[in-house]
Order: C-alpha cells, then sequence, then structure tokens
C-alpha cells in the first residue's frame, strides 16, 4: 500500500501522546517489544571529504579540526570489530569519507574487511558514499548484510543542504544496493532547519520505496563547530520524538534506528524514543567523529527501563 503525503500528514498532526501511543502498539505488535538492536561505528577513513553537506564535520571545505587519516588496516578494524561484538553489538558499521566508491586497492581493501567482520560472526554494514551495481554486488559477494546511505531530508529542501550530488543521486545508489541483494539502511536527520514538510516528506520517499528499507536511521543533527550548521539550535525533543513514532508508525517492520543525538538526550527522553518505536541504536563512545554515550551508560540505562540487546540468530552472511 503506498502512503500519501497526506496521510503522513495526518499522523504527524495527532496529538503527541496519542501518537506516542500508537507506535508504540505498531512496535509491540511487529517486534520484540524491549529488545533493543546494538550497532557499532567505525569512521575506517576519516575527513577530507570533496562533497559539501552543511551537516558534515567531514567535508574537507569546513574547518572542524577532525583528525583526517587514510584508510585503516584490515587489522586494527578488526580489533575494533571484535571489541564490539564482546560489548554485545550484533552489526559493525564501517564508514568512510567518500564522495564515492571508486574500484582501487583502497576498495579491495572494504572488500577484505567486509569478509573477516563478516566472518566474526557479526552483520556487517557499510557507508561509503555513492555506489555503482558492480561494486556493489562485490560487496555482497564479500558478505555485506547492509548498506547505509541516507537521503538526509526532503527532495525540496535537498539544495540547501548539499550542492555536489542530487536526491536522484542518492535514490540511485539505494536502487544498485537493492539489486545487488544488500539489506537498506537510509534515514535522515532533523534540527537542520527543515519544516515540519520537509519531514513528511522525506518519510513519503523512505515508507514508499519498495520494499521499504529494513533499517531507518533518525539523527538529530549534531552542530558541529566549522560547519554552516554551527549555530543551528538543538532540535526540540518533541519534534525527535514525533518524528521517531511517525517513523514507527509509516514503516511499521523496520528497525528505526535512535543514531546521532543521543549525547545530549536524558535517559528519561531516550524512554520517550524508545516508547515511541525506536528499537535500535549505535553504541560505543564514538559515532564517527562526534561523541555517543559511554558503553556503560548505556547499559545502565538498559537496565533501568528493562530493556534487553537483541540476539541476532543468523549473524553470518553467506559471502555469493
Ligand atoms: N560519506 C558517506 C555518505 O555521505 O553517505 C558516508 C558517511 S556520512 C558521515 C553518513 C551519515 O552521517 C550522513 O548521511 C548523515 O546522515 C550523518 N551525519 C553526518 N554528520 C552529521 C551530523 N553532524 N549530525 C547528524 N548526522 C550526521
Ligand atoms: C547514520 O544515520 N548516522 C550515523 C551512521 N548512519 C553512519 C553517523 C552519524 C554521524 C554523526 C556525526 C559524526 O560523528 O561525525
Ligand atoms: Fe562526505 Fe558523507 Fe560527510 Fe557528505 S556526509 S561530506 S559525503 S562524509
Amino acid at each position: 500500500m503506498a502512503w500519501t503525503i497526506e496521510q503522513i500528514k495526518e499522523i504527524h498532526n495527532k496529538p503527541l501522546l496519542e501518537l506516542v501511543l500508537e507506535a508504540g502498539s505498531v512496535l509491540k505488535k511487529n517486534k520484540k517489544f524491549g529488545e533493543v538492536q546494538i550497532s557499532s561505528l567505525l569512521s575506517v577513513k576519516t575527513g577530507g571529504c570533496p562533497e559539501d553537506c552543511g551537516y558534515c564535520p567531514q567535508a574537507a571545505r569546513y574547518h572542524t579540526g577532525v583528525d583526517a587519516h587514510g584508510l585503516m588496516k584490515t587489522e586494527e578494524v578488526l580489533n575494533a570489530a571484535r571489541d564490539a561484538k564482546e560489548n554485545g553489538a550484533s552489526r559493525f558499521c564501517m564508514g568512510a569519507a567518500w564522495r564515492e566508491v571508486r574500484d582501487n586497492k583502497d576498495f579491495d581493501r572494504i572488500l577484505d574487511m567486509v569478509k573477516e567482520v563478516n566472518s566474526l560472526g557479526m552483520q556487517v554494514c557499510c557507508t561509503l558514499g555513492m555506489l555503482t551495481e558492480p561494486q556493489a554486488k562485490k560487496l555482497k559477494e564479500a558478505g555485506l548484510y547492509a548498506y547505509n546511505h541516507n537521503l538526509d531530508t526532503s527532495r525540496e529542501n535537498y539544495s540547501n543542504i548539499i550542492s555536489t550530488r542530487t536526491y536522484d543521486d542518492r535514490l540511485n545508489t539505494i536502487s544498485n544496493v537493492r539489486k545487488a541483494g544488500i539489506t537498506v539502511c537510509s534515514g535522515g536527520i532533523i534540527g537542520m532547519g527543515e519544516s515540519e514538510a520537509d519531514r513528511i516528506s522525506m518519510l513519503h520517499t523512505l515508507a514508499n520505496l519498495d520494499p521499504q528499507p529494513e533499517s531507518v536511521p533518525i539523527n538529530a543533527l549534531v552542530a558541529v563547530k566549522g560547519t554552516p550548521m554551527e549555530d543551528q539550535p538543538r532540535i526540540e525533543i518533541w519534534d525527535f520524538i514525533r518524528m521517531i513514532a511517525v517513523t514507527r508508525i509509516v514503516l511499521p517492520n523496520t528497525e528505526v534506528r535512535l543514531s546521532a543525538g543521543r549525547n545530549e538526550m536524558s535517559v528519561a527522553e531516550q524512554a520517550l524514543c524508545f516508547l515511541a518505536g525506536a528499537n535500535s541504536i549505535f553504541a560505543g563512545e564514538k559515532l564517527l567523529t562526534t561523541p555517543n554515550p559511554q558503553f556503560q551508560s548505556d547499559m545502565d540505562m538498559f537496565k533501568v527501563l528493562g530493556l534487553v540487546p537483541s540476539v541476532v540468530e543468523e549473524v553470518h552472511t553467506e559471502p555469493s
């Protein structure tokens, strides 16, 4: 069933607690309530990116003080993946500050990393920028489980945030990932000065992807000094909770991931996000370049709220 803008708008405009209650029941119907999937993130290639994404500390053109480094060694990445597994992460996500993947030695090394992390029995995810269909197929053959490629905002607002690529470039990569048989992780950022109509429009695009993305990260902008968005005020938590709830209702079977911005949220605020349908987080003290809650404080939060990390039954993706 296709969602219309009108339908999503109607859901979005419900009284907040009614909306949270409805989203919570959609979560309960479709997922194991109280189980939260944990992903761990590692920036395997940091900074120096040629793109101009207005939110991003890794764009070369902004002076953000990010410590740029080239592609990490496979062994270092594997050590981080083993640590993440010990801490209960079922998915390991490797991010690279690239505009697009090139067919070179660095890509061969990424393929090795994917193979090795997969053989640890973890779901492997990558976010490497734009991909062609043959590149997506190579990643699938190496055992990649998921590819993260965010739409970030609405089509209408896209050129206000990024000028070095188009919305259709983004959708095209998502389609290449799908064609290769890799699961899709795609979401966005709120708090960049977008309108409610932009948020609704982004969800409309995500909800009408066929099939829907298996995972949708909702990020609250981390306003990083040196980026064009450094002075954006922090998003109102109520707007964030509303966004999570609408996402859960229009993408009922998806993993809705409470992503960037958690470091600035209290346990009570995050609890409302879990009630509103979030069932996944990034854990570990760093996202890609910005701070995330300490692992132990997340475990304390799980204990207080009665949440448990979800165990993935089949974590080994058969390389094809
Ligand atoms: N270069 C690749 C790309 O753009 O797809 C992968 C890495 S990129 C850093 C991954 C995602 O991180 C972006 O799509 C964006 O949603 C998110 N992100 C980056 N900076 C952020 C910030 N300051 N606040 C919130 N989310 C951010
Ligand atoms: C996503 O949607 N959020 C994560 C992950 N996918 C790759 C990244 C958040 C990055 C926040 C800014 C930083 O740490 O550099
Ligand atoms: Fe580069 Fe990705 Fe950051 Fe955009 S979001 S500047 S593509 S690393």
